[in-house]
């Protein structure tokens, strides 16, 4: 029989082939992708986060953890599409523009997806323009923007303000975050949030939408 807790064992013990094998003989036996993800998948993500926060997991444990997390995504994917189950959120992510630091901006985009959340990766260098257009684009609930120089700290300002003057910034959520940016910087330049780390993003996530 399915066993869900097992799943989660396999995404914190980081075992892509265990949890591939679990997700499947989960669909097969005609568990809910929704369950597969609620009970198995996203409970894993949870403890990895946990315990990362604590300082029991370093990146690479967490790197590893979610690359097992998406072997059983990639299963489940196609079937809570079909199913029409809808993610928690949509987060538009992406480092901000002059800035090439991808690692911690990877973390926390995979701690959201494993939170649930539909993420949407920009990726590096992202002018404040490209933001204002993926806004457009996908209607995400939240922004999020990682910056890891202290020079291109300021870029996150100009997103803000260009989604502000795109006439968008009311209708999402925006959050910041890096190895440079505080929480004083976040109320200077007018974000709704800051987390220091990727399992603080999940949580400043759930906030933000909750708070509407
Ligand atoms: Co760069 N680099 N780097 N670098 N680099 C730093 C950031 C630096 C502190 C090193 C140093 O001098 N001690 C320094 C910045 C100094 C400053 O601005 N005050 C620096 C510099 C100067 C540079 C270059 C200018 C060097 C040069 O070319 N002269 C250059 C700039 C390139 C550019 O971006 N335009 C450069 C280049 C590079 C590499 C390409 C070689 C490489 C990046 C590879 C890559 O990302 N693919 C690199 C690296 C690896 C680093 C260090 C060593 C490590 C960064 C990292 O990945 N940390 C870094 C020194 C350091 O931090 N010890 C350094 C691990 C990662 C998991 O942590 O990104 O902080 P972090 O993410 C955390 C949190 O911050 C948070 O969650 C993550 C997980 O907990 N978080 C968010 C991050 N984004 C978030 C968003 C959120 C919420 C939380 O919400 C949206």
């Amino acid at each position: 029989m399915a066993d869900l807790q097992a799943l989660a064992e396999a995404v914190i013990n980081g075992d892509r082939d265990e949890v591939a094998r679990l997700v499947q003989e989960a669909v097969d036996e005609g568990v809910g992708p929704d369950s597969i993800v609620n009970e198995g998948l996203i409970v894993g993500m949870d403890e990895v986060g946990r315990r990362f926060k604590a300082n029991e997991f370093y990146v690479p444990e967490v790197l590893i953890a979610a690359r097992a997390m998406h072997a059983g995504m990639d299963i489940v994917n196609p079937l809570l599409v079909e199913s029409g189950i809808e993610p928690r959120g949509r987060v538009l992510i992406g480092t901000v523009q002059g800035d090439l630091h991808d690692i911690g901006k990877n973390l926390v985009a995979m701690m959201l997806e494993g939170g649930g959340y539909e993420v949407i990766d920009m990726e590096v260098d992202v002018p404040a323009d490209q933001f204002v257009a993926a806004v457009n684009e996908h209607s995400p609930n939240v922004v999020a923007m990682s910056a890891l120089l202290t020079t291109t700290m300021p870029a996150m300002k100009d997103t803000i303000e260009a989604l502000d003057a795109a006439g968008i910034r009311d209708q999402i959520k925006v959050m910041i975050g890096g190895a440079p940016v505080t929480q004083d910087y976040a109320d200077e330049i007018g974000a709704d949030g800051y987390a220091p780390d990727a399992a603080s993003a999940v949580d400043l996530a759930a906030d933000l939408m909750s708070a509407g």
